[in-house]
């Protein structure tokens, strides 16, 4: 079993920080996504949808999509639950996770796509389109700090796999300059949090 990734992407660090949250090894094998080798045949027959992260299983199946990966290790190893071990909890982290793909990092990854033309080589990028990205991205970090006001992590009290896709991804657009409201003190307080667990450090 490995997981081919490309290391410094937020996807690949989410699935990085989950597995240190449960104690789990797995051996990466890294590709080079400015050169284009997620999307060549060969990666391609493991993941048609060219992206990264993808586990690789000893019997050849490929899962692919971060939240997929991660629930495939929590089934194998439940504890400490990220997703939630009743129904209520589950749903709560369950409806954070997804406001933070969606509202976060879908726009702040469209946002880093259009303004930056990282992937102008293989994509139509649009400016304007980056700056809508922008500054929906920054209008929903503003909701999640309003939350945070009274809220520890962001389904609660217990740190979820919510916090992950939210803390990686404000963590890989602020080290992208991105011009959104890092310095909202609801969020400084968190992001110190979220910093000060050792599985944090996992890239
Ligand atoms: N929904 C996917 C998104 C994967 C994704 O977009 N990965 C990025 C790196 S973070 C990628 O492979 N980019 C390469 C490209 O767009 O060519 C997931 O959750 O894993």
């Amino acid at each position: 079993m490995h997981i081919i990734e490309a290391k410094g992407t937020p996807n690949g660090r989410r699935v990085r920080v989950f597995l240190a949250e449960k104690g789990i090894e797995v051996p990466a094998v890294n590709i080079d996504l400015r050169a284009g080798e997620n999307l060549g045949a060969e990666y391609r027959a493991k993941n048609p949808f060219g992206r990264v992260p993808t586990l690789e299983l000893d019997d050849g199946t490929c899962i692919a999509e971060s939240v997929a990966i991660c629930r495939y290790f929590d089934l194998l190893k439940p504890e400490p639950s990220l997703f939630g071990s009743d129904a209520r909890t589950a749903a709560v982290i369950e409806m954070w996770n997804r406001r933070a793909e969606l509202n976060v990092l879908m726009p702040g990854a469209q946002a880093f796509r259009n303004l930056t033309g990282f992937f102008k080589d293989r994509e139509r990028i649009s400016a304007e389109w980056g700056e809508i990205s922008e500054a929906a991205t920054a209008e929903a970090i503003g909701l999640f700090d309003a939350h945070l006001a009274n809220h520890a992590f962001l389904a609660g009290d217990t740190f979820s796999i919510a916090d992950i896709t939210f803390g990686v991804s404000l963590d890989f657009f602020q080290a992208l300059k991105l011009k959104l409201p890092f310095e909202l003190p609801h969020l400084s307080r968190y992001r110190a949090d979220l910093a000060s667990r050792p599985s944090w450090a996992a890239r």
